[in-house]
């Protein structure tokens, strides 16, 4: 890679730093940056991986794109006019993170190939203390920015571990395994797996699709941007501003439907199944696709080539759960066998039970995973967690989307996280930790918010509710209405401390 790290700290010594950020995604990226703009540059950006891009590296796949538009799809401060796209693909947003990390000149604050192992919050000394694959550290304030959509999750299939061929999860892809003239199968039928399937299907013999639940799919309005157009981009000030301002209001229009009414999803219904209609011949393949429940239940996915080829001759699209796995070939329910010389895992991510999740120790010696486990993912502004002082959520509970850029969630996240170090800093407070009152009463507000939210009434289970069914993941309601939320950073909601040790 192009970037550069910093050395490792001995197996016998502890280097501390007042923050530690742990994941370089858009979100950690966008808080080191941040924390360099405002002078604070006593940090580290502690990366598993040994580049910058988070989920943007490590999706590879082929037909891997953004289903967010380009120019909403970037940081406010470091617009793009190099975008080729009306909604780009992996390599170019990924480049393009790259570089920003570069202008920014934050590289030097990243340790690459550090894997947080355990962080524990010292209560005696009021510190974080991380242990890494790269030794000790510690620090005044950690950011959690490894992402929600960051580790794999794989299916327990019976037999899956005595397959013989290449088999592989989504954002693991394995580019040394030719799938040229094989057959092969892919496992889901989400957002990654309906943008693998037209990019390999030319490629392969034979492709079988196992599709648990039918997605609603929309079309994808996508195309190369005309020489004009970037040549407006780089040289008409305003214009991309207007553009992002366009697109933005555009998307923010769904949340009426998503959150708040879902009746009005109905129209958009209506369009996805003249979608199926109109591209696809096979009748009985047409009732397979057709959804069960309400559009936007599930994230809406959009493609213009997905259907197609379904409804090719040598695609298969199976719908019989599968039973297991062998050494040649995957076995549904129905005992039908069918030979296959690869597996593509595209089952999505552990979003509401990440590892990383066991690893977070509180002020009682809880992790975070224990904490959740009992009362479900919660945050106050998805930034903060009682029990969890000096730590700070990027991409933290109920502040996903499905409409729109996550990108502005982050930015404005990030804001009001760097509004509370300054805040910190100015009044000399050691620690901070919300009330928990303050985040409850915050919760059921979510939750009720929610409770009328097309995802939580739109008869489909989602990975955005948890294992006790409430909707964790998600913000609902428009995406300016967080930012005006996170605008500043609001102490009053805090328990503070001034000196080291004492108990807050
Ligand atoms: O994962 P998913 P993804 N046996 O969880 C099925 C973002 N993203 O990687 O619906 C059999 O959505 C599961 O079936 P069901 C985006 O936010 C964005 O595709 O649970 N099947 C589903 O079909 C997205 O939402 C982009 O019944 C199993 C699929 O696997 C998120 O990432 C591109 C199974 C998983 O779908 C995740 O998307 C890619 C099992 N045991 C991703 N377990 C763009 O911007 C799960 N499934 C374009």
């Amino acid at each position: 890679t192009d970037t550069a790290a910093v050395g490792v700290v001995p197996e016998d010594s502890v280097r501390h730093v007042r923050t530690v950020i742990i994941g370089s995604g858009f979100a950690g990226l966008g808080a080191a940056i941040r924390l360099s703009k405002d002078g604070r540059e006593d940090f580290l950006v502690l990366e598993r991986d040994s580049d910058v891009g988070g989920t943007w590296r490590d999706n590879t796949y082929p037909g891997a794109a953004c289903d967010v538009p380009s120019h909403l799809y970037s940081y406010s401060f470091a617009l793009n006019p190099e975008w080729s796209r009306s909604f780009s693909a992996q390599p170019e947003i990924q480049h393009y993170i790259r570089r920003v990390a570069r202008q920014y000149n934050v590289l030097g604050k990243h340790v690459f190939d550090c894997d947080v192992t355990e962080a524990r919050w010292n209560r005696g000394v009021s510190r974080w203390e991380l242990t890494t694959s790269r030794g000790h550290f510690s620090a005044d304030t950690v950011i959690c920015a490894f992402g929600a959509l960051a580790e794999p999750s794989l299916p327990s299939i019976p037999g899956i571990e005595v397959f013989d061929g290449e088999i592989f999860h989504s954002a693991q892809w394995n580019h040394d395994a030719d799938l040229t003239g094989t057959r092969v199968a892919v496992i889901g039928t989400g957002a990654s797996a309906i943008q693998i399937v037209p990019a390999i299907v030319d490629q392969v013999q034979h492709l079988d699709v196992y599709q648990r639940t039918a997605p609603w799919l929309l079309p994808r309005f996508d195309r190369a941007y005309t020489r004009i157009e970037r040549w407006a981009f780089h040289h008409v000030p305003g214009v991309q501003r207007l553009l992002r301002a366009a697109i933005y209001g555009g998307r923010e229009v769904q949340v009426v439907g998503l959150a708040k009414a879902p009746v009005f999803m109905k129209p958009l219904e209506w369009l996805a199944r003249m979608k199926i209609r109109t591209e696809i011949k096979d009748p009985a393949l047409r009732e397979k696709v057709t959804p069960n429940f309400r559009i936007g239940c599930k994230r809406m996915l959009i493609s213009n080539d997905y259907y197609a080829a379904l409804d090719r001759d040598d695609v298969e699209l199976v719908t019989d759960p599968i039973a297991e796995i062998r050494e040649h070939a995957v076995v549904t329910r129905d005992g039908t066998v069918r030979s296959v010389d690869a597996i593509v895992i595209a089952t999505g991510f552990q979003v509401t039970d990440s590892p990383m999740f066991e690893v977070i120790f509180g002020r009682d010696g809880r992790s975070l995973a224990q904490v959740f486990g009992e009362a479900g993912m919660q945050a106050y502004k998805g930034a903060t967690v009682a029990n969890f002082p000096n730590m700070f959520f990027l991409v933290g509970p109920n502040t996903g989307l499905g409409h729109t850029s996550m990108v502005y969630m982050i930015e404005s996240q990030i804001n009001y996280v760097a509004d509370a170090i300054a805040a910190l800093e100015q009044n000399g407070i050691r620690t901070v930790e919300v009330r928990k009152e303050v985040q409850d009463d915050y919760n059921r507000d979510l939750q009720e918010k929610l409770s009328n939210s097309v995802w939580m009434t739109g008869g489909c289970a989602s990975w955005y509710l948890d294992r006790h069914g409430n909707n964790t993941t998600l913000w609902p309601d428009f995406t300016f209405k967080f930012r005006r939320q996170t605008q500043r950073f609001d102490i009053a909601a805090y328990e503070v401390s001034a000196d080291a040790g004492t108990p807050v």
